[in-house]
This record gives structure tokens, C-alpha cells and sequence, in this order.
């Protein structure tokens, strides 16, 4: 579009503004700032500012929500255990003949923990002090070896962290893996609005915009070619997961199986809440599909729905697992789909129309609109959930202090390491209140799991206060 016919459709929908200081720009600022409009759909733009931006309604229910059917981590009844058998078994030969890809979400801010810097380098070993992606890194290496296969990574990460997130990953030499192996992309992104409907300015020539949530991977996945390559490397499963939490078993065997004996599209894991306001998404059947209800928007009468037991209902955490078929996003970008927006409300510094001057605004002034992963749950013609435990898989650094902090993920990291030890038969020195009373750390190359470790029979004496790393 031309200056002319883009003035003509900015005005069509209320964003002639964006068009203010045109005639202060050069001729490479205009053509960016056209570029930029060009790229805004106008077709869905009106129907999306009123569904979204300006309608501060509480996100749109299924009308009738029921506890979801799921697979317990430990098999209950003789079928599941030979399912489970069966399960496990298929999911080490998918992983053998390399049909398994790894796949990370990282193109997020971390704007909580106040980490300044893409968060996978956020440091967070307990003794080796490795960062997230390190421990990820070790983790694939590691797998690869163990069911022999050429481990491939895909990082999604955002115009914010794109370029420092691969900086990084050169400068460690790619933390053992091979650099053809590891495939970055960017997510999309999306304008933000001032509450009433209008397109932000970042700069006079720049609109204000963000990554488009965890929801954009399943568009970008396929856009950036990184769906095709799969498909000429033969991967058939993803292993979606965060880049926030070190516990992940990303090929798990178990996991990746039943996906794929029970046909699923998109499958999860799921713990159980440790409260019922847990800040995590809660898997309903919400009008008889499997779904999640982010936690902000579950009714508080079920959040503390209790079963005569006294368990709660709604108990089933989604903590971001996910194993996704390639045939699904392909299937879903072909004939093209949508994801729900969520709004957020945030501080979003922009450029004043009228005085031209940069506001850097101190109270939350604008709209940002994301879509969700999990949203496309629904989509899915089969999904299954799968129970994990918390200790063995979900420590999330999200928060400077307090919950969800580096100090609580460094002490499950050693917990766990501790638990694994302990299952093959070490003694772990503990002080008089149960605590672990020394440090353990084990390097992803020395095990995955307690299996690899009980396999080893280890001869190990702790003392404490001692400093353990295995590797
Ligand atoms: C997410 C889930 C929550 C629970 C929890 C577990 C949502 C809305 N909620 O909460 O239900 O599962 O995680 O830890 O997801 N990211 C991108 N691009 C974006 C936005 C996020 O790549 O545009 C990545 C981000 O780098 C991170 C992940 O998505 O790896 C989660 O993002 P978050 O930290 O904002 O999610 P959180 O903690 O609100």
C-alpha cells in the first residue's frame, strides 16, 4: 500500500493517527512505518478491538466444565500398567529412530524474576551455577546418546531476544550440540492499544508491538520452516516446553507413547494443585473437549470445589508440557485457524500524538493481546494428560524472591538429585528438621532419571555439608 491508500484505510478504521509525523519522516522511515501498517489485517481489526481490546469481560466460559479423564503417573489397573508398558517401550523406539524433536518456548520477557537478558541464561544449577539453556542443552545432548538418535532443538524466541538468545548460544559453542542441529525462530508479534481502541506509536515511526504469546509457536512453528524441516527429517512428535523450568524430562519415553498409541494431536502433563489457587491452568473438559482454564479465570466456587474425599475437583494443574504432532500445526495452518486473544493490561510507553513526545507511563495505559498454547487444546481431535509429579518435574524460576524463586529451584534441583540417590540405595546426610543436609547436583550426561542411576550402581559416600557433582 501507498501513503494515499494507506491513509484511506487507517481512516476506514479509526487509525488515521498513526499517520501524524509523516511528513516529519525520511523517506526510510516512511517506508518502514508503511510496511508496518501493510502488515496489519484491517479485515479482522474492528471486530478485534471491540472483542478484545475494549471489552474488559471476564474470558468466555465453556458452558458446562467437568473434571478431565487422565492417565495417573503410577498405573492403577492391570490394562493401564500394560498399556503403560506398551506405552514406554514405543516411546523409546520413536526416540531411537529420531521421530522426537525437542521444542522450547523462550521468546518471553522475564519480566518478574528482573533478569536483564533472554531468561535462559538465567543461571541456576545449584553447584555448577549452569544456566537454563545449558541444563536443556546437556539434557538433549544427553538423551541422543542414551537412545541413539541425533537430537534436534528448536528455540522460539521474539524480536525482544531473538538476537541476544543466538549470541549466547554461539558463544557456547552451542553447549555441545551441533549448531545444524539447533534451529532458532522468532514469534509473531502484535500491536498494542491505548484502552480505547487505538493503534500505539513505539517512535513516530514505529508501532508499539509484543510477542504474540506462547499461542503464536503453533503459527510461527510452521512459517519459519521449521514444520517442513521436520518433516524432511522425519519428526513426527514435539516436546513443547518452557524455558523457566530445569526439572523437564523433555523425551520422555512413557509420555511421547501414550500420545502415540492413543492417537493424540496435542497432549499434556498435569500435576496436581497444591492449592486451588495455585497460579497454574487447570485442565476441565469444557464442553466435552479436553481444555484449560487459566487460573485468573476459574470461578472461585470451582477452584474450591471439593470431592467427598475432600480433594478438590479441579486438582489438575497444567504446568506447559506438551507433546504436539507435526501433522497437527500442519494441519491446522492449512486450513488456517485462531486462537482466542487474552488482553493484558500493561504500562506501555508511546509516543503522544499531539505534543509528539515520548510518555513513559507510571499506571497501566494500554492493551496487549497474546494468544495461548493451550488454547489449541480443543482443536485437537484426540488429547491425552498425563500426572507428573512435582519433585521429579516442575521447579519454575519465575519470581526474584518468594515462590517460584531461583533459591526454591536450586533447593528442588537438589531434592531431586537427592531422591534419585536415595532410590539406589545412598545415604543422603539429612539435619535433625529432615532437610538435605549437603549439596548434589548431576549433570544431565550422568543421568535422566533415578533408572539411569539405580542402572549404575554407584558406590557413593556423602558427607555432610558436602558439595556433590556428578557428571
Ligand atoms: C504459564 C501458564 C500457566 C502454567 C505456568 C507453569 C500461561 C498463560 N500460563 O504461566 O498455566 O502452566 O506457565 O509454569 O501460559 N513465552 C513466549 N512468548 C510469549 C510469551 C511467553 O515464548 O509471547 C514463553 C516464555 O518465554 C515462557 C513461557 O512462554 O517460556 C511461559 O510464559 P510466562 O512465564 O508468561 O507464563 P506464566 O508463568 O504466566
Amino acid at each position: 500500500m501507498n501513503y494515499e491508500q494507506t491513509l484511506e484505510k487507517s481512516k476506514k478504521h479509526n487509525q488515521q493517527h498513526l499517520l501524524t509525523f509523516w511528513n516529519e519522516l525520511d523517506e526510510s522511515s516512511r517506508e518502514k512505518l508503511l510496511d508496518q501498517i501493510g502488515q496489519i489485517d484491517f479485515n479482522s481489526l474492528d471486530s478485534k478491538i471491540q472483542e478484545y481490546v475494549k471489552n474488559s469481560a471476564p474470558t468466555k466460559l465453556p458452558s458446562k466444565i467437568e473434571p478431565a479423564p487422565v492417565y495417573p503417573a503410577i498405573p492403577q489397573t492391570p490394562e493401564h500398567k500394560e498399556k503403560f508398558a506398551k506405552a514406554k517401550k514405543l516411546g523409546e523406539e520413536l526416540l531411537s529412530k529420531g521421530k522426537v524433536a525437542a521444542f522450547v518456548v523462550a521468546g518471553g520477557q522475564g519480566t518478574r524474576l528482573g533478569f536483564d537478558g533472554p531468561k535462559g541464561d538465567f543461571k541456576v544449577s545449584p553447584i555448577k551455577n549452569k544456566t537454563l539453556f545449558q541444563i536443556f542443552a546437556e539434557s538433549i545432548k544427553a538423551a541422543g546418546i542414551k537412545y541413539g538418535f541425533q537430537p534436534h532443538w528448536y528455540i522460539m524466541t521474539s524480536p525482544l531476544n531473538d538476537e541476544p538468545t543466538r549470541k549466547i548460544f554461539k558463544s557456547n559453542n552451542f553447549y555441545g550440540l551441533k549448531e545444524q542441529n539447533v534451529f532458532f525462530f522468532q514469534q509473531g508479534t502484535e500491536v498494542n492499544y491505548s484502552t480505547d481502541g487505538k493503534i500505539l506509536l513505539a517512535e513516530k515511526d514505529t508501532l508499539a508491538t509484543s510477542p504474540d504469546g506462547h499461542g503464536g509457536s503453533l503459527k510461527a512453528l510452521y512459517k519459519s520452516g521449521a514444520v517442513a524441516e521436520m518433516k524432511k527429517l522425519g519428526i513426527e512428535h514435539i516436546s513443547y516446553f518452557q524455558v523457566d523450568n530445569p526439572l523437564i524430562n523433555i523425551f520422555d519415553p512413557l509420555f511421547i507413547g501414550l500420545h502415540a498409541i492413543d492417537d493424540a494431536e496435542m497432549s499434556s502433563k498435569y500435576l496436581t494443585k497444591c492449592e486451588p489457587l495455585e497460579k497454574v491452568g487447570n485442565f476441565c473438559l469444557g464442553d466435552g473437549k479436553v481444555t484449560v482454564i487459566e487460573y485468573s479465570d476459574l470461578p472461585d466456587e470451582l477452584a474450591y470445589k471439593k470431592n467427598p474425599d475432600g480433594s478438590l475437583v479441579f486438582a489438575l494443574g497444567s504446568i506447559a508440557i506438551h507433546i504436539i504432532s507435526r501433522t497437527f500445526i500442519e494441519r491446522l495452518n492449512a486450513k488456517g485457524f485462531a486462537l482466542p486473544y487474552h488482553r493484558a493490561v500493561k504500562k506501555i510507553p508511546y509516543v503522544d500524538t499531539t505534543s509528539g513526545k515520548i510518555i513513559k507511563p507510571e499506571k497501566p495505559n494500554g492493551i496487549k493481546l497474546e494468544t495461548f498454547v493451550f488454547d489449541a487444546l480443543p482443536l485437537a481431535k484426540e488429547s491425552i494428560i498425563l500426572e507428573t509429579i512435582r519433585s521429579d518435574e516442575f521447579a519454575p524460576v519465575k519470581n526474584a524472591e518468594g515462590a517460584d524463586s531461583p533459591a526454591v529451584t536450586k533447593r528442588m534441583m537438589v531434592e531431586r538429585a537427592a531422591e534419585w540417590l536415595e532410590n539406589a540405595g545412598i545415604k543422603i546426610p539429612k539435619k535433625p528438621d529432615g532437610s538435605i543436609d549437603c549439596q548434589i547436583e548431576i549433570a544431565p550426561s550422568f543421568a535422566l532419571s533415578a533408572e539411569d542411576i539405580a542402572s549404575k550402581k554407584i558406590n557413593l559416600k556423602i558427607e555432610s555439608g558436602q558439595k556433590v557433582y556428578l557428571e
